[in-house]
């Protein structure tokens, strides 16, 4: 079908769209009709004491945090913490660990997380990082997979709603950033009707160092003051690419709803990042004064924190062939590109197809200059020189994108709630199975890499209503895991998630369950508030400051009892785990204290500040059931006026 045509049914369909969008919360459709039947439960059945296939990760959305599941079995293995403060483990809470929330605004407890990324080889899940975006105060963070760990947290300049991230390039060169708030930048004072004049787009390239995986922000790429909302990198043929969709190119500073829904296309912005190092190498990028934190895990187990303060901003005036835009209808939000590296799928959210462009035919359209005029000095590639086929009447709201490595592609559709498999040989579609509710993103093991493991999609819906046992006004996020082996797509299992996982990423369990770290050695434990074995702890006072360097092994801390604290002092506890036994963490916990438990590793040192505010003597203990006399695991602290016990005494091995 022509792109003229199918244009004008576009905007027929348009206008019943809107109205079906403004109507979402209807979507509570009864009873679904999906039973699982026994056949699924086998599927699903993990029996007890066996392993999970899969490993995925998903994201906590605004829990800032990243959830770890099982694959088939869709149990909940590990919350682990990365942009929210979590008393559960302390972290944020801990001194080893708050250096780790720190920003350019102080330190901030708290972000929403979206799209976990793993690190990948040549296109394929390697097994060592896992990335995800902080979306409020823009921020990246890595995580390392054998410790299930957040190491690294980069705050990102110049940005605004970092959405569009972190989705890397196919040997990890690069994870990216995108403001989908345009912002004046750097920032200032003016009216926010001077949008088209002050508002800047800015797209940022993260370089992932190849052995220790440390991030830093190579450079960035003003743009014009649009959404920037998704992006995906190129793989294979496209590698050297990135890919990032846009909406609200109306440049609407106002009820966007209505305001940025103008346009019959947006555009998909293909940026040439190869071309971008080699302006950048050449000096073309402005070294532009910025403040932002960049925060990491030492060796030792202990974070840090440095602010930076200049970035490389390269503008696109200064790098021709750097930028293209590939119209696109019409408010596009996912952008995936298939295994081959070829097809780069947008989905519109208020479009009624899916547009599949052509990696080869939008070369073949800049090499023959069939552009369709240009904005902010970026050239337009004219729809039907770049456009590879539109896939027809897919469902209503299309958003994001996934393959199963055998040929098709899956994607979700918000408003008529399902996933459409559609072929990428013709484009048509080949089946068709409802979710429950409004589905956002989905995902399939390894399914947007070059070789996805395939096996399963899971459906992640924004809405649950009666899948669940009604707990009051706020229901967990459900996600839906559904059998792709066969021609027809087959729901196997619902499963509560945690916050809002908006996007997830999951891999063969074997690629990483057997290099979990289980301890750390405790001879190798490199905290300079660390012990190593019960006879090196001691109290020490400095002024105001009382450290207890203590110890924890079953069933005792070492010392358990501590007198001649002031009022006024403020109190550190020190706490050594001297374990080394695989899950014997131990856990600290003191009265009053106005920050958190800690839980304590085996071989590790966590750190929990106390500032006492009364004169007594106030109890100590493990808060994690640890052994047989875990009960008995307890101490007390005394704190005297001023002028009281002055004397520090403490217990000391016998
Ligand atoms: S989003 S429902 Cu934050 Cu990736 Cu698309
Ligand atoms: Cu240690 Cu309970």
């Amino acid at each position: 079908m022509s792109a003229a045509v199918s244009q004008s049914r576009q905007a027929i369909a348009v206008a019943a769209l809107l109205a079906a969008l403004a109507g979402i919360a209807g979507c509570g459709k009864g009873s679904s009709p999906a039973v699982a039947s026994s056949d699924a439960a086998n599927k699903t059945y993990v029996a007890p004491g066996k392993y999970d296939d899969f490993y995925a990760f998903l994201s906590g959305g605004f829990s800032g945090q990243v959830s770890v599941y099982g694959l088939p079995s869709g149990r909940l293995l590990r919350v682990i913490p990365v942009f929210s403060q979590d008393p559960e483990k302390g972290w944020g809470y801990s001194e080893q660990t708050k250096p780790m929330l720190n920003t350019s605004y102080g330190f901030i407890p708290w972000d929403d997380a979206h799209h976990p990324q793993l690190s990948q080889t040549d296109g394929v899940p390697d097994g060592r990082w896992l990335f995800i975006n902080g979306n409020n105060t823009p921020r990246v963070a890595r995580l390392d997979l054998a410790e299930m760990d957040t190491k690294e947290i980069i705050e990102i300049p110049n940005g605004a709603g970092n959405h569009a991230s972190p989705f890397v390039t196919q040997n990890t060169e690069y994870a990216v950033s995108a403001t989908r708030f345009s912002v004046p930048t750097p920032q200032k004072d003016v009216p926010i009707s001077s949008y088209k004049e002050n508002f800047v787009g800015q797209l940022t390239f993260i370089s992932i160092d190849k052995t220790t995986g440390r991030m830093s922000v190579a450079f960035q790429i003003s743009m014009p003051g649009y959404d920037y909302d998704l992006s995906h990198a190129g793989k294979g043929p496209s590698h050297g690419w990135s890919f990032f969709t846009s909406y609200n190119s109306e440049q609407a500073n106002t009820l966007l709803e209505r305001n940025a829904s103008q346009n019959d296309k947006d555009f998909v912005a293909a940026v040439h990042w190869q071309e971008a190092e080699k302006c950048v190498a050449a000096g073309k990028a402005k070294v532009q004064p910025a403040k932002y934190a960049h925060n990491w895990t030492d060796e030792a187990g202990i974070a840090h924190s440095e602010m930076l303060t200049s970035t490389k901003v390269l503008a696109v005036k200064d790098c021709p062939g750097l930028v293209y835009f590939l119209p696109t209808p019409k408010s596009p939000h996912g952008v995936d590109v298939d295994p081959t590296g070829e097809y780069i799928v947008a989905g519109g959210k208020l479009a009624t197809v899916i547009p599949v462009h052509s990696f080869t035919k939008m070369l073949a359209a800049i090499q023959n200059k069939k552009f369709d005029g240009e904005r902010d000095g970026i050239p337009i590639l004219k729809y039907e020189e770049v456009i590879a086929g539109e896939v027809q009447n897919p469902g209503l709201g299309p958003l994001h994108t996934e393959f199963d490595g055998q040929g098709y592609a899956y994607t979700s559709m918000f408003v008529s709630s399902e996933i459409v498999k559609w072929s990428l040989k013709d484009f048509k579609v080949a089946d068709r199975i409802p979710v429950y509710y409004s589905i956002g993103h989905l995902m399939i093991p390894g399914g947007d890499s070059r070789k996805p493991f395939g096996k399963y999609v899971i459906a992640l819906n924004k809405i649950t209503k009666d899948r669940y046992l009604p707990t009051g006004p706020e229901l967990a996020q459900s996600a839906q895991l559904i059998d792709i082996t066969g021609a027809k797509m087959q729901v196997l299992l619902d499963f509560p998630t945690i916050g809002e996982p908006h996007y997830a990423q999951a891999l063969p369990a074997s690629l990483i369950k057997d290099k979990q770290v289980r301890t750390y050695a405790i001879a190798e434990n490199k905290d300079p508030h660390g012990v190593k074995s019960e006879k090196e702890t001691r109290v020490k006072r400095e002024g105001k400051a009382v450290h207890i360097y203590m110890t924890a092994i079953r069933s005792h801390f070492m010392p358990d009892n501590v007198e001649g604290v002031q009022l006024g002092d403020t109190v550190y506890f020190h706490v050594t785990n001297l374990e080394q036994d695989w899950d014997v963490p131990h856990g600290f916990a003191v009265t009053g204290a106005r920050n958190s438990e800690l839980l304590v590793m085996p071989g590790q040192t966590r750190t929990v500040t106390w500032v006492p505010d009364r004169v007594g003597v106030f109890p100590f203990y493990c808060t994690d059931f640890c052994s047989a006399l875990h009960q008995e695991m307890q101490g007390y602290i005394r704190v005297s006026a001023p002028g009281g016990k002055t004397q520090l005494t403490y217990n000391s091995p016998q």
